[in-house]
C-alpha cells in the first residue's frame, strides 16, 4: 500500500485545474494508483446542489467537499479535488479537516486576462454583462495562496511541463 493524500487544485473559473487533475489522474492509473476526481460537475450538481456562490456558501460547499474527501483519503483513495476555493480561510480550514500532512495545495495560477480570454463556458461574458453576480476575478475575490506546495504558471508553462512538476511532487510523497 501507499499514503493516501488529497491533492487540491485551487485557481480562477478556466485556470485548468480540472485538466491538469484529470490528466494527473491518468499517470496515476498508470502506475497502478487508484484515485477519485471531486470537482464542481460531480459535487455542485449533487450534494451541493443547494449552495449557491455567495461567499457563506462557497465556505459551506469547501467545507462539505473537505469532509467528503476526509472520508476517501481514510479509505486509502488518493483525492484529487479542482475548485475555484477563493478564500485562504476556507482553504485553511480544508488542512484542519483532512490534516495538514494529508493536503497537497496546488494554486493553478492563470491570469484572469487569459481565464477571460478563453473563457470556455461564456461566464465572463456574462459577469462582464452583469448577468451574473459573484464572478471570481471579476466581481467577487480570489486570495492567491501564499505559499501553495506547487505553483502553476500555465501562461508560462506548457501543459506536459505542469503535470510531470505535479506528478513528481505527489511521486516522491507516495513513497
Ligand atoms: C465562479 C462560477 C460562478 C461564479 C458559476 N464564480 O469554470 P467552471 O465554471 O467549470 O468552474 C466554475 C465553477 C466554480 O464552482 P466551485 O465550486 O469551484 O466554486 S467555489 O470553490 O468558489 O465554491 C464556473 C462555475 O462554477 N461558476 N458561477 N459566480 N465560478
Amino acid at each position: 500500500g501507499h499514503r493516501s493524500f488529497l491533492i487540491w487544485f485551487t485557481g480562477l473559473s478556466g485556470s485548468g485545474k480540472s485538466t491538469l487533475a484529470n490528466l494527473v489522474e491518468i499517470e496515476l492509473h498508470k502506475k497502478g494508483i487508484s484515485t477519485y476526481s471531486l470537482d464542481g460537475d460531480n459535487i455542485r450538481q449533487g450534494i451541493n446542489k443547494d449552495l449557491s456562490f455567495a461567499p457563506e456558501d462557497r465556505t459551506e460547499n469547501i467545507r462539505r467537499i473537505a469532509e467528503i474527501a476526509n472520508l476517501m483519503v481514510d479509505a486509502g483513495v488518493v483525492t484529487m479535488a479542482a475548485f475555484v476555493s477563493p478564500y485562504i480561510k476556507d482553504r485553511e480550514n480544508i488542512k484542519t479537516i483532512v490534516g495538514a500532512e494529508n493536503f497537497i495545495e496546488i494554486y493553478v495560477n492563470t491570469s484572469i486576462e487569459e481565464c477571460e480570454r478563453r473563457d470556455v463556458k461564456g461566464l465572463y461574458k456574462k459577469a462582464r454583462a452583469g448577468e451574473i453576480k459573484n464572478m471570481t476575478g471579476i466581481s467577487a475575490p480570489y486570495e492567491a495562496p501564499i505559499s501553495p506546495d506547487i505553483e502553476i504558471k500555465t501562461d508560462h508553462q506548457s501543459i506536459d511541463e505542469s503535470v510531470k512538476k505535479i506528478l513528481d511532487f505527489i511521486i516522491k510523497k507516495l513513497k
